[in-house]
């Protein structure tokens, strides 16, 4: 079973990178998201470009992301290590679901993947500035592929 590490690197990854593929690297998350090019990623940079992942993962356009279009964008995806078998790509789905979904009614709305985004994004924050450095991002990229 996936850990709670790599659960929440999902969901972070989706967050940063829904509209660049969900194994971006990070040059490219940086390229699309730190708008000023300070080497950072705001909460506000993060709000920004939350619309357009959305929209990536509501492959139905119904202004909601449920559990299975989840799996379907991942899948769609290039994972870090290749393809998730299909029950783990549902788990970690349903998991990325739950972190998203606000107001728990089963779906995510823009505001909440927004909400959610900057959230995970702060995850890897770990000075608490409120900011994402390159080298944050990649130790808990690097915390996550390695779980204890
Ligand atoms: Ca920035
Ligand atoms: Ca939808
Ligand atoms: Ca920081």
């Amino acid at each position: 079973m996936p850990s709670l590490a790599r659960i929440r690197f999902a969901g972070l990854l989706l967050a940063l990178t829904g509209a660049h593929g969900f194994a971006a690297d990070i040059e490219d998350i940086f390229h699309a998201e730190d708008t000023n090019g300070d080497g950072a990623i705001s909460v506000d940079e993060a709000r920004v470009v939350a619309p357009a992942n959305f929209l990536r993962i509501d492959r139905d356009a119904s202004g909601g992301v449920e559990a299975q279009e989840i799996a379907e964008f991942t899948a769609a995806e290039s994972c870090p290590d290749g393809v998730w078998p299909a029950d783990v790509l549902a788990s970690v789905a349903r998991k990325t679901l739950e972190y998203w979904d606000g107001n728990r009614d089963g779906k995510v709305t823009e505001a909440e993947y927004a909400d959610a985004a900057v959230a995970l994004m702060l995850l890897a924050d770990a000075d608490g500035n409120r900011e994402v450095t390159r080298e944050e991002l990649q130790r808990f990229r690097g915390e996550a592929a390695s779980p204890r």
